[in-house]
C-alpha cells in the first residue's frame, strides 16, 4: 500500500497489541507545541460524537496538524484503518499543586469487542516531568477487560509507568488500557489533549505487513509485564493471540498452544 505517511511494520503493532500503547516522543515540533498551548488554554470547542475527522477538525485547525503529521498520520492508519470517525475529544489540565490522583481506571464502560478497538491519542505540548505528574499506564492491561474504576483499589502496579516525556509527545492507547491522571506537584500547570477515535473499517491488515512473518512479532506478542503472576499472565497471551488473529485474518496463529487448545471442538462421530 503506498500512502504519503510511513505505516507501522507488524513488530509495532504487534507491540501495541501486547503493551496497549504507542509512544511517540518529540514528534511534534516545537512551533506547532506553542500553538497548541494556546489552542489548549482557550478550549477546544465540543464535537458531536462519531463525526468524520474533517469535520470535527477542519483543515487548517490546530488539531487537523496535529493528527496529520506523517508519524501520527501514519500510526493512527495503521491501527485504526481507514476513514476513523472522533468520538469524543477533551482538554486535561492539571494546575500548579492542584489536583488529585485519579483512581486506575479504563475509559467508557466495559468493552468486550474481540476484533476492534477505539484508539486514544494523548498529547503532551510540553515537557512532563516526575513531579507534574504525567499520566500512570499499566503496560498490558488493556485486554483483561474491566469496567471504569472497578482496579481503582490497585495501587502502584509493578511495571506500571509514570510518564515523563519531552515535549511534543504522543501517544497512542488501546481504549482499555488502564490509566491514571496524577497529581501536579510542580509550579507548572500540565496539560494534556486527548483525543478518541472510533474504526469505520475492519481492522485487518491495516499497517505495513511486509515484516509479518518476522518471528520478531511473535516475540512481541509473547512479552510478560511485571505485575502478571506468573500463571494468571497467560490469559493476556491468550487474549493477544485472538486479537492478531482477528487483524492479521490469520485464524492458525498461535503462541504455545493457548488459542489451538480452547478452540478445539472435535465433531463426535454417531
Ligand atoms: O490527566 C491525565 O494524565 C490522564 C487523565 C485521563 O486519562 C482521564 O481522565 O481519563
Amino acid at each position: 500500500m503506498t500512502t504519503s505517511y510511513p505505516l507501522l511494520p507488524s513488530v509495532r503493532v504487534a507491540r501495541f497489541v501486547a503493551q496497549g500503547f504507542l509512544r511517540l516522543d518529540a514528534v511534534v515540533p516545537e512551533e506547532l507545541n506553542t500553538e497548541g498551548i494556546s489552542a489548549l488554554a482557550a478550549g477546544m470547542p465540543d464535537v458531536p460524537y462519531g463525526i468524520p475527522i474533517a469535520e470535527a477538525f477542519p483543515p487548517g485547525t490546530f488539531t487537523s496538524r496535529l493528527i496529520g503529521l506523517p508519524a501520527v498520520a501514519g500510526a493512527l492508519r495503521s491501527l485504526l484503518g481507514p476513514d476513523p470517525t472522533v468520538d469524543h475529544h477533551h482538554v486535561h489540565v492539571r494546575e500548579p499543586h492542584g489536583g488529585e490522583a485519579q483512581p486506575l481506571h479504563g475509559d467508557a464502560i466495559i468493552d468486550t469487542r474481540p476484533d476492534a478497538f477505539d484508539v486514544q491519542l494523548m498529547y503532551y505540548p510540553h515537557e512532563v516531568t516526575a513531579e507534574m505528574g504525567g499520566t500512570l499506564l499499566v503496560p498490558g492491561s488493556h485486554l483483561r477487560r474491566t469496567n471504569e474504576t472497578d482496579t481503582g483499589r490497585y495501587q502502584n502496579l509493578r511495571g506500571q509507568i509514570r510518564l515523563t516525556c519531552p515535549a511534543g509527545t504522543v501517544l497512542l492507547l488501546h481504549h482499555g488500557i488502564w490509566h491514571a491522571g496524577r497529581r501536579n506537584d510542580s509550579d507548572r500547570l500540565r496539560y494534556m489533549y486527548k483525543i478518541r477515535f472510533n474504526p469505520t473499517a475492519p481492522q485487518v491488515r491495516t499497517w505495513d505487513t511486509a515484516d509479518l512473518a518476522d518471528p520478531a512479532v511473535a516475540a512481541e506478542l509473547d512479552a510478560r509485564f511485571p505485575w502478571y503472576e506468573d500463571a494468571t499472565g497467560r490469559l493476556e497471551i491468550y487474549n493477544r493471540v485472538a486479537l492478531w488473529r482477528a487483524m492479521t485474518g490469520d485464524t492458525t496463529f498461535d503462541i504455545d498452544h493457548w488459542a489451538t487448545r480452547v478452540s478445539n471442538r472435535p465433531r463426535r462421530t454417531a
